[in-house]
């Protein structure tokens, strides 16, 4: 019919197979013979039931993205699923893969949905700052109930074929050819007869008596929300399913979707996902890659355990080297201990986590990394350490193993250098808990070969994570902005802001947490020793170290945490102690505003990301969006530091730049040139 849809008959039974790679998403070049298929199918008496399939590796995994923003194009999603609910005989939705989005929304206006066993099916819609806009949110609560349909569509989590199965969403589950299964189902549903209810007209699902229960759990999810309109939006809208007349709820729904999709949230979102999937593309992506099957991880400590977990929980062996026995016991009994949580919370069973334990071996040998193909070093950050162990790996690893380093700051051509082959050396810095942390700084040095590098890529893709390439500087893309985005924190407290008054206005900015509680967090100390071996200081903080305040572990940071271990509360002996070093240094306090907070300290972030743009140590500004979204908690809902710029307006940052770069002489606020570029093209598109 169409080189995206095609027609097949087995006896009475109609098979509409749908074939758009790669996800089969449902553009206009699918829509439109989709919608003359079913009008034809419908009308044609030989047909006795109509199954929808999908062609390659997925059922229709949503609308197109892409199309967003665009002109609608008829017939939408909402007419093929209306026109569907027309037809008196049985339609079936047959689904592999996933089922995800429009996709769902197609497969909930079929009478029927039958699925493989290792099927998916979900409402993913809010994480790209949308709601369901194809009837999901008033379909999905018809058939599971309006709790479920709430927790679904609120967190756009996917649920498996079991599950769904026995919440009503699907009525079979199939293993091996689904086709086939799905036409037996279609003709033995057509030889009991109907009539055949669509499911706008059922009600099967747990029923709410108790609105308050429902409203209670959506203010629960709204807290969660932090900022975000989609979450809100769904939840009011899966409200409405319960409330309203099916066709008004559907109306209210539309509405709800038509603004959120021109929004400045959705906008972002969507940049973050297309982002995620670009900053995976590298030059020479069809490179042959080289085989990964055991990994090396040289330390077990949080860091090197993490790690080791990430590689494990992705299927692959693991040789975890210490020093000595003690310490090696020591991180392997850590792993057992964080399997153990993950099975009492319930992500993960008993016999998997054997299975994870079993693919770990210890050692304190490095010649039993001799089989390793990739070995990452998770050491003490000190260059002379890491080379020493890089020493060793020369001498014991197989030809063509890659070496990478886990380090945070450390110059890698001086590491890659200092072996024989510079160009299987490269580095992976992976962010703490490294087994839960979806970014991966993939850290490209001067000689690594093209293709270890697109064999990480490759595996970084394996293990789940987000990776984006990024090359040699001090503290990479992420932690480079970092130390821009917090050099003015101790001046703002020195000149009269407090700490909660500085975290205030980062989390009113959409972050889960502001600078000082997250120090309080990761350990006042960690910094602390940085800044020696640099020999840097921060007042308030030194200070704060010296008199033993760590943060959380030792119960008193930039906060105290005495009521509870994470609830920071304002210590009256933090704000004197400011005063105290202000009044040392002549500073007069003033009141410090939540905008003048924001200038001061994300305005200088995306400055110096314009500075490692236009260094090439990221290759894309999106890169950079997709490095602070999925490191550092940067709010999703406004794309990430270089998008956000462009929302708030590069003239904008620019005269604030150089306002506080008159007033202070500071570096972190001369303009980059290639921002003051993009505040004339619009682009941040280095021309190199
Ligand atoms: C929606 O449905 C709204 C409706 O409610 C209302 C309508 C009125 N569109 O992720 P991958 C591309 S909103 C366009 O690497 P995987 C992707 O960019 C939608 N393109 O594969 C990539 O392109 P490239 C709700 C899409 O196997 C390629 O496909 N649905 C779409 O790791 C491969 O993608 C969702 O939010 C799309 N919908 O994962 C689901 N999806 O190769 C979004 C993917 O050029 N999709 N592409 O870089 C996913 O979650 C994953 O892609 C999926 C496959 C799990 C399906």
């Amino acid at each position: 019919m169409s080189d995206f849809l095609k027609v097949s008959r087995d006896g009475d039974v109609a098979i509409v197979t749908i074939d758009n790679p790669p996800v089969n998403a449902l553009s206009f070049h699918v829509r439109e013979p989709l919608m003359q298929a079913l009008v034809g199918l419908r009308d044609d008496p030989t047909v006795a039931a109509i199954v929808i399939a999908c062609a390659g590796r997925t059922f229709v995994a949503g609308a197109d993205i892409t199309e967003f923003g665009k002109p609608v194009q008829q017939p939408e999603l909402r007419a093929i699923v209306a026109t569907l609910e027309t037809i008196a005989k049985p339609t079936i939705a047959a689904i592999h893969g996933t089922a995800l989005g429009g996709g769902l929304e197609l497969a909930l206006g079929c009478h029927f949905r039958v699925a493989d066993a290792g099927a998916k099916l979900g409402l993913p819609e809010v994480k790209l700052g949308l709601l369901p806009g194809g009837g999901g949110t008033v379909r999905l609560p018809r058939l599971v109930g309006a709790v479920k349909a709430l927790k679904m569509i609120v967190s756009g989590a996917l649920i498996g074929a079991e599950e769904a199965h026995a919440a009503g969403l699907v009525d079979a589950v199939f293993k091996g050819d689904l086709t086939t299964h799905a036409v037996n189902f279609a003709r033995e549903i057509a030889r009991k007869g109907g009539p055949f209810t669509p499911v706008r007209d059922r009600n099967d699902g747990p029923r709410e008596t108790d609105l308050a229960a429902f409203d209670a759990e959506a203010a629960d999810l709204a807290k969660k929300a932090r900022g975000l309109e989609a979450p809100i939006a769904c939840a009011q809208a899966v409200r409405n399913a319960v409330t309203l007349p099916f066709d008004e709820a559907l109306a209210a729904e539309r509405a709800l979707f038509v603004e959120l999709v021109a929004s400045d949230q959705s906008r972002a979102q969507r940049h973050l996902f297309f982002a995620e999937r670009e900053a995976a593309k590298i030059p020479g992506k069809d490179i042959i890659k080289r085989r990964i099957a055991r990994i090396g991880i040289i330390g077990a400590g949080t860091m090197g355990g993490g790690i080791a977990m990430a590689f494990a929980n992705g299927g692959y062996s693991v040789t975890l080297l210490e020093t000595s026995q003690e310490v090696l016991q020591r991180g392997l009994g850590t792993i057992d201990k964080n399997y153990a949580v993950s099975v009492t919370r319930g992500s993960l069973t008993e016999d998997a986590k054997w299975q994870r334990l079993a693919q770990f071996t210890g050692s304190t040998n490095y010649a039993d990394l001799a089989d390793c193909d990739l070995i990452v070093e998770a050491v003490f950050e000190d260059m002379a350490v890491k080379k020493e162990v890089f020493g060793k790996l020369d001498a014991v690893a197989k030809p063509g193993a890659i070496l990478a380093t886990n380090t945070s700051y450390l110059d890698i051509n001086e590491i890659a250098a200092s072996t024989s082959r510079p160009q299987d050396v490269l580095g992976l810095h992976f962010f703490s808990p490294a087994n839960v942390m979806k970014l991966l700084e993939i850290v490209r040095a001067e000689k690594t070969a093209p293709e270890a590098l697109a064999t990480v890529v490759d595996l970084a893709r394996r293990i789940g994570k987000v990776a984006v390439v990024v090359g040699v500087c001090h503290g990479f893309v992420g932690n480079r902005m970092l130390a821009a985005r917090g050099a003015e924190s101790e001046a703002l407290l020195l000149e009269g802001a407090t700490p909660r008054q500085i975290d205030q206005a980062f989390t009113d900015f959409g972050w889960p947490m502001g600078p000082f509680q997250m120090g309080d967090l990761a350990g006042l100390d960690i910094g602390w020793r940085n800044r020696k071996a640099r020999g840097q200081t921060a007042v308030i903080a030194d200070t704060l170290c010296e008199q033993g305040r760590f943060g959380q572990k030792t119960g008193r940071g930039f906060y105290l945490y005495e009521a509870s271990e994470r609830t920071p509360v304002p210590d009256p002996q933090v704000e004197a102690l400011i005063r105290d070093k202000a009044a040392e240094k002549g500073i007069v306090p003033r009141a410090i505003g939540a905008e003048e907070i924001i200038e001061r300290t994300l305005y200088p972030l995306v400055n110096e990301g314009a500075k490692i743009l236009e260094e090439g140590i990221a290759a894309r500004a999106s890169d950079i969006d997709v490095v602070w979204a999925n490191g550092y908690g940067f709010p999703v809902g406004k794309g990430g530091p270089m998008f956000w710029a462009g929302l708030e307006g590069p003239a904008k940052l620019i005269e604030r730049l150089d306002h506080w770069h008159q007033r202070t002489g500071k570096d972190v606020f001369k303009v980059a040139p290639l921002l003051r570029r993009m505040a004339e093209t619009g682009s941040w598109e280095t021309g190199g």
